[in-house]
């Protein structure tokens, strides 16, 4: 098993729960409108077969578009079908579906699964044969709607192939500047996407290249469209904002120049001939080196609402993210913070986005880190459409190298009460449309995927892209529940696979923020180059790095609007309060708020900074030893997998290979870090761990037999530079 399926493997269940079998319908009938060999609902049919294959080892007869409703209907059957092909008026709670929405009943022998829309027949399709996967046969009776309608993946490909923050190989979609030519990949992702309720996806690095506007690269985006249009997944591109100019020639990019409107209006109806159901644009603008309507002095809404207007006659939808900041600021300005960007740019423009622009939000202020108080700008834009932005690819999280469940993190996040006008304000709220009435809204996930076999690098790393999905689609829910059902799909129904991998995912955030960067300093990183790996010291003198104003006696950012940057006055004041004074501050963000000696006490263990750091570091490390020797004992004493073929041994030693690098890596991030503020502070640790490494060999002082040493850029991530 290479992890190709994901989570979709429709492995054979064991005997005693295939017996069920035989009370299943041998029958399934799609009744759709207009079905085709590409309609999702049609697809449905063909999962439904490949499933119960796969699971029972039985064959399902498939019949279409037989003139069946609700009065005709008697036999047992599984029927796949879309509310309005169906024209069913029973059951009145299903008419309250919203769009892409299911209703999945299972009752006895006879299995209904009717769609608002053939996406939704698909759904509930997948959620049906979810169940199967996982031994349950009950009866259920399920109506399903999204949260929110965009639920849509962000993938950083570059047409040269390579992937921006990526760490699962080239892409699937590009090559030498092109679309490539084998879309199987593709339309296999599609399919995962599916299974989890993504309904779109970006296909290109926000720093996108204007050549993808090309008439042979639109062409092959048609292709792409092509091959995921019957998962149900809609494609989207990034673009460059200068591209009239650098691409078609003219004289400008100015957002309200006719001659740029025309260049625009015209790409856009060029790409819409080729995709019908085009799922919109995604538009990174004056950010970190991108060009964007700031260079003409027009707002960041000008710009938006350029491409806004392109695609509404085409329904189009305009992602414009909120990432920008001035990479330029000044470290020893202790007024100056990035973090203060996103509002600082996006709040007075609230009300001045078209309806089809969708504000795009990173979760934190910084960027990904692995603790950050909720955006601000999240309680600022009630007249703005506004979705959030996740980060699948480990970017600053270990890279897949390490295991780090984020559903935990994500759900810190949108369950934050952010207190707007003092009333009730989840993000999740906000971002289902339902605290300030607005129709557009939902979540994006930056997956990056590649051509590795099982798409992230990281077997169980695909937990994360499975929890995305459905916390997109129910945010509600339990990421420790999503944990369980997405490892009895992957790996096995075994118990103690279960509990093996639920603990140590369930542990495996908390542990990377021990032994990285814990009280909110954030992820510390090499910030310059990789993000992978601990530098300390690469943060606080330069633009792009995340601030810790350490020195000798003090550490952290203070962010009080009495002192500091000001941020914290950036929450509505319920909030904000509570973040101005350190009594009040969660430890885990005490660092991101406020700059205190080293020596203050905190409010949970009544430890000082220094000790908790030290004791984090410790703690986190050892943890991260503990999942190395979990998923080790996983194996039988004849050196096979546990569980009488519990996991396949190509998946064990791939997992146990990444555990073993990480409990090894994690020492790396602990000695490096407790030890840079041990340098730093002076105060010694109260066990006397810091700074003594009585069983560290020096790489200087091994002889290298067979092997040479060279430079490593950036120089500070090697032992001596090489
Ligand atoms: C940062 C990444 C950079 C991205 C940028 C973004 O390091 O590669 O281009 O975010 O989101 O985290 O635009």
């Amino acid at each position: 098993e290479n992890g190709l399926n994901g989570w979709l493997r429709y492995a054979p269940l064991p005997d005693e729960l295939r017996q069920h079998a035989s009370s299943l319908p041998s029958r399934a009938v799609i009744v759709a409108l207009n079905e085709t060999e590409t309609s999702p609902v049609y697809v449905a049919g063909k999962e439904l077969q490949a499933g119960l294959k796969g699971v029972l080892g039985y064959t399902l007869s498939l019949s279409h578009n037989l003139n069946l409703s609700a009065s005709t209907n008697s036999s047992a059957i599984i029927l796949v079908g879309t509310l309005a092909a169906y024209n069913l008026s029973v059951k009145h709670n299903v008419s309250t579906l919203a769009a892409d929405g299911f209703w999945l009943n299972v009752k006895g022998g006879q299995v209904t699964i009717l769609g608002q829309n053939e996406r939704g027949a698909l759904y509930g399709a997948f959620e049906y044969l979810s169940m199967i996967a996982q031994g349950d046969f009950s009866d259920v009776d399920l109506v399903s709607s999204p949260s929110a309608p965009i639920r849509w993946v962000n993938e950083w490909d570059n047409l040269d192939g390579t992937i921006e923050r990526g760490y699962a190989g080239a892409s699937i979609f590009f090559r030498n500047g092109a679309v490539v030519e084998d879309l199987t990949r593709a339309a296999q992702y599609a399919r995962l996407l599916a299974s989890i309720r993504i309904n779109g996806i970006v296909l290109n690095n926000v720093n996108a290249n204007a050549t993808l506007l090309t008439a042979e690269n639109m062409d092959g985006l048609g292709r792409i469209a092509d091959a995921m249009r019957p998962y149900g997944v809609q494609v989207g591109i990034s673009l460059n904002f200068a591209s009239p100019q650098t691409l078609g020639g003219l004289a400008t990019f100015d957002p309200l120049d006719p001659s740029v409107v025309g260049w625009w209006t015209d790409k856009t109806a060029q790409l819409y001939q080729r995709i019908p159901d085009f799922a919109g644009y995604l538009v990174k603008a004056n950010s970190e080196g991108q060009p964007g309507p700031l260079t003409y002095n027009r707002t960041l809404a000008d710009g938006a609402n350029l491409f806004a207007r392109a695609v509404l006659p085409h329904g189009g939808v305009v992602m414009f993210r909120a990432f920008v900041y001035n990479n330029h600021l000044d470290p020893s300005d202790w007024k100056a913070d990035r973090a203060n960007a996103a509002v600082d740019f996006f709040q007075h423009l609230d009300g001045h986005f078209l309806d089809n622009v969708v504000v795009q939000i990173k979760y934190g202020p910084i960027d990904f880190q692995v603790r950050e108080p909720p955006s601000p700008l999240f309680a600022h834009l009630p007249h703005t459409n506004a979705a959030i932005e996740l980060q699948i690819s480990q970017e600053y999280l270990g890279q897949q190298s390490h295991l780090v469940y984020l559903a935990p993190l994500w759900k810190s996040i949108l369950d934050f009460d952010l207190c707007v006008d003092g009333q009730p304000s989840l993000v999740r709220s906000i971002l289902s449309g339902a605290r300030f009435g607005r129709k557009l809204s939902g979540y994006a996930g930056v997956v990056n995927v590649g051509t590795n076999p099982n798409w992230l690098g990281s077997h169980m790393a695909m937990s994360n892209l499975f929890a995305f999905g459905h916390l997109a689609w129910d945010p509600t829910q339990n990421p420790q529940t999503l944990l369980e059902t997405w490892t009895r799909l992957t790996f096995s129904l075994s118990p103690t696979v279960l509990s093996t991998v639920t603990s140590i995912s369930m542990a495996s955030w908390p542990a990377y923020e021990n032994y990285t960067g814990n009280l909110g300093m954030q992820t510390l990183t090499d910030i310059l180059y990789t993000h992978f790996g601990p530098n300390p010291a690469s943060h606080d003198n330069n633009g792009w790095g995340q601030w810790t104003r350490a020195d000798s006696t003090f550490i952290g950012m203070d962010r009080t609007v009495s002192n500091g940057t000001g941020f914290a006055g950036q929450y509505p004041p319920d909030i904000a309060a509570q973040f101005e004074a350190p009594a009040t501050t969660p430890d885990e963000l005490l660092l991101w708020f406020h700059h205190v000696p080293y020596t203050h006490r905190l409010r949970g263990d009544g430890k000082t900074v220094i000790q908790h750091l030290y004791d984090a570091h410790y703690a986190g490390a050892q943890t991260a030893q503990g999942f190395l020797a979990a998923w080790a004992a996983l194996r039988d004493d004849d050196g096979g997998a546990a569980g009488a073929g519990a996991i396949d041994a190509e998946r064990f030693d791939d997992v146990l290979f990444q555990l073993t690098y990480q409990a090894g890596h994690a020492l790396v991030w602990r000695d490096a870090i407790a030890g840079f503020y041990h340098n730093l502070s002076w105060i010694a640790d109260e066990h006397g761990r810091v700074g003594y490494h009585p069983h560290r060999i020096e790489a200087e002082n091994m002889v290298l037999r067979g092997y040479v040493a060279v430079g490593v850029t950036p120089a500070v991530t090697a032992s001596n530079g090489t």
